[in-house]
């Protein structure tokens, strides 16, 4: 019998540990088991995110992308309100020198999952019109080949 409440004590902890990942994301995660923040048809966002900033500076945007839908759907583009430039960006080794360059569109396939990430996509917010503070939060509109235009608040995390 002993043993047997040694193993429930176990699973408990395991549980709770998993659970604590739930919590206030850092960085690029993905908050598994979070709800969309949106969903559209049968396009889901998650976690839009944008990195803190000065104004002035450039930062990086990042969200994951969910198509529950049968056919593929494309990131277009984007626009955020704190930037005076927005771009999609992929990040690509140029020998082994990271580099960033716009690309056209991101596919999120059907059935499948993109995450906009540090080291991969992500939306570039250039030269922003005012500071970025971490708790704050910016609108970025993104346009969608099937979902149309979509507008998001992406919340400020500190660097
Ligand atoms: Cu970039």
């Amino acid at each position: 019998m002993k043993h047997w409440w040694l193993v429930v004590v176990s699973l408990v902890v395991l549980l709770s540990a998993c659970g604590s990942n739930d919590g206030m994301q850092h960085g690029s995660g993905m908050p598994v088991g979070n709800m969309p923040v949106l969903t559209v048809g049968t396009l889901e966002i998650y976690a839009p995110r944008a990195m803190a900033g000065a104004k002035g500076q450039t930062t990086g945007g990042f969200l994951t992308l969910k198509n529950t839908g049968a056919a593929a759907e494309r990131l277009l583009g984007a626009w955020c309100d704190a930037a005076t430039m927005t771009q999609v960006h992929e990040t690509v080794m140029d020998g082994d020198v990271m580099r960033m360059r716009e690309v056209e569109s991101i596919e999120v396939p059907a059935g499948g999952m993109v995450e906009l990430k540090h080291g991969g996509y992500h939306i570039m917010l250039m030269d922003l019109k005012q500071d970025l503070k971490a708790g704050e939060s910016t609108l970025c509109t993104l346009k969608f080949e099937s979902a149309g235009e979509v507008t998001v608040s992406f919340v400020v995390m500190s660097r």
